[in-house]
C-alpha cells in the first residue's frame, strides 16, 4: 500500500475533499502511475452532479491526465517504470471484437468493470480509512497515484510536457478526432460548432486541419468567441441575439445548411438544432456532448429521410495507444496549440475552484499540477 493525495467525490453534488487515500499495488496486467497533471473536463462535473447513470460514489474522478509509470504488475510487457503515459478511458486491447473490427475505437476488454468503477478483477485499488473508493472511467486522475489496466495507457514521448499533453487524454483529442475520424470533414466544407468549451474549440482546430472554409462558432457565452477566432473559426453566432431558432439562423446564413455540424454541449435540444441546421441531401451532424441520464433526442424522421445523417463520437474515434503519440507529435510541432486551452493552473488543494470556474463559464481548461 502507498499513500496518495487525492480529491475524493464522497457524494454527488458535494465539493471534492482532499484526503490521503491508500493505493494498493498493481495486480497482474495493471500499472501504477504517478499523475503529474490533469485537466478538469465537463464530464467530471457531470458525474459529480449526480446526472451520470454510471456515477458511483465515493470515487476518485478525473480522466484527462498525464503521468509516469511507477510500477508494473505481473505480465505487463508494453510499459516499464519511467515511461510517460496518458490514461485512456477508452482502452485499446487490440484483441477484442471491437478493436479488431477496424470500425470503432470502442474496446470491450475492460468496459464492464470500468463502468462500475472497478478494476478488471472486480475490486478497487483505492481505499480510505479501510473503506473502498471507486475508480472513475478507468482513470481516476485526481489522485497523485492511480492504478490502470495496461490496455488503458498510451505510452508517449518523454520530451512532451505532461502539464500540457494531459489535455490529449480527453477534450482536445475528442474534438479534433470527431471532425477528422468520425465526420471525416472534407476540404472546402462548411462546419457549425455548437458550444465553445474545450471540446468545441478543439473541433474548430480539427475543422481547420481538415480544410473547412466556413467554421461557424456558436455559443450563448460570447466571451468564448475570441479564442474561437484565434483557433480558426470564421463566423460567430450567439443564439441569444436571435429570435428565430438557431437552426433557422444557420440555414439562412449558409444557403440551406452546413455540410457538417458538431454538438459539443450535451443539450438534447441543441442536438436537434445541430442536426436540423445541416444541408438537405448530405449534411451530417455529430453528437459529442453527453446528455443527462434519461434524456432523449428527437427530430422529425423526414430530416433523415431527406438525407441528413446523425452520428455520435466517443474520444473522437481515436484508438489511444496507437494514435495518441501522433497527437503528441502534432502538439510538439505546434499544430495543436494546447496552451490556448489552459486558462488556469492550480494545485490539487484548489481543484474545487476549477469546477467553479467551469460552471461560471470563465475557464476552458484548468490544469491541476500535483
Ligand atoms: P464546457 O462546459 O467547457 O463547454 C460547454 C460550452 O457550451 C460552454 O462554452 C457553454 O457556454 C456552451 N453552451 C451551453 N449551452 C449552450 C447553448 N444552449 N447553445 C450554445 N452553447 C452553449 O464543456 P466541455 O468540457 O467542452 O464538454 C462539452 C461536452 O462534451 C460535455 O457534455 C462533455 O461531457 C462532453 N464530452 C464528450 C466526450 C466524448 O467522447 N463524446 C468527451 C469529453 C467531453
Ligand atoms: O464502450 O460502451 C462503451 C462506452 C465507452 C465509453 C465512451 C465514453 C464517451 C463519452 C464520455 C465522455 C468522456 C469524457
Ligand atoms: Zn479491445
Amino acid at each position: 500500500m502507498i499513500k496518495s493525495r487525492a480529491a475524493v467525490a464522497f457524494e454527488a453534488g458535494k465539493p471534492l475533499e482532499i484526503v490521503e487515500v491508500d493505493v494498493a499495488p498493481p495486480k497482474a496486467g495493471e500499472v501504477l502511475v504517478r499523475i503529474v497533471a490533469t485537466g478538469v473536463c465537463h464530464t467530471d462535473a457531470f458525474t459529480l452532479s449526480g446526472d451520470d447513470p454510471e456515477g458511483v460514489f465515493p470515487a476518485i474522478l478525473g480522466h484527462e491526465g498525464g503521468g509516469i509509470v511507477e510500477a508494473v504488475g505481473e505480465g505487463v510487457t508494453s510499459l516499464a517504470v519511467g515511461d510517460h503515459v496518458i490514461p485512456l478511458y477508452t482502452a485499446e486491447c487490440r484483441e477484442c471484437k471491437f478493436c479488431k473490427s477496424g470500425k470503432t475505437n470502442l474496446c470491450s476488454s475492460v468496459r464492464e468493470t470500468q463502468g462500475k468503477g472497478l478494476m478488471p478483477d472486480g475490486t478497487t485499488r483505492f481505499s480510505y480509512k479501510g473503506q473502498p473508493i471507486y475508480h472513475y472511467m478507468g482513470c481516476s486522475t485526481f489522485s497523485e497515484y492511480t492504478v490502470l489496466p495496461e490496455v488503458s495507457l498510451a505510452k508517449i514521448q518523454k520530451e512532451a510536457p505532461l502539464e500540457e499533453v494531459c489535455l490529449l487524454g480527453c477534450g482536445v483529442t475528442t474534438g479534433i478526432g470527431a471532425v477528422l475520424n468520425t465526420a471525416k470533414v472534407e476540404p472546402g466544407s462548411s462546419v457549425a460548432i455548437f458550444g465553445l468549451g474545450g471540446i468545441g474549440l478543439a473541433a474548430i482546430i480539427g475543422a481547420k486541419m481538415a480544410g473547412a472554409t466556413r467554421i461557424i462558432a456558436i455559443d450563448v457565452n460570447p466571451s468564448k468567441f475570441d479564442k474561437a477566432r484565434e483557433l480558426g473559426a470564421t463566423e460567430f453566432v450567439n443564439p441569444k441575439d436571435h429570435e428565430q431558432p438557431i437552426q433557422q439562423v444557420i440555414v439562412e446564413m449558409t444557403d440551406g445548411g452546413v455540410d457538417y455540424s458538431f454538438e459539443c454541449v450535451g443539450n438534447v435540444d441543441l442536438m436537434r438544432a445541430a442536426l436540423e441546421c445541416c444541408h438537405k441531401g448530405w449534411g451530417e451532424s455529430t453528437i459529442i456532448g453527453v446528455a443527462g441520464a434519461g434524456q432523449e433526442i428527437s427530430t422529425r424522421p423526414f430530416q433523415l429521410v431527406t438525407g441528413r445523417v446523425w452520428r455520435g463520437s466517443a474520444f473522437g474515434g481515436v484508438k489511444g495507444r496507437t494514435e495518441l503519440p501522433g497527437y503528441v507529435e502534432k502538439a510538439q510541432k505546434g499544430e495543436i496549440p494546447l496552451d490556448a486551452f489552459i486558462t488556469h493552473t492550480m494545485g490539487l488543494e484548489d481543484i474545487n475552484k476549477a469546477f467553479d470556474l467551469m460552471h461560471e463559464g470563465k475557464s476552458i481548461r484548468s490544469v491541476i499540477h500535483f
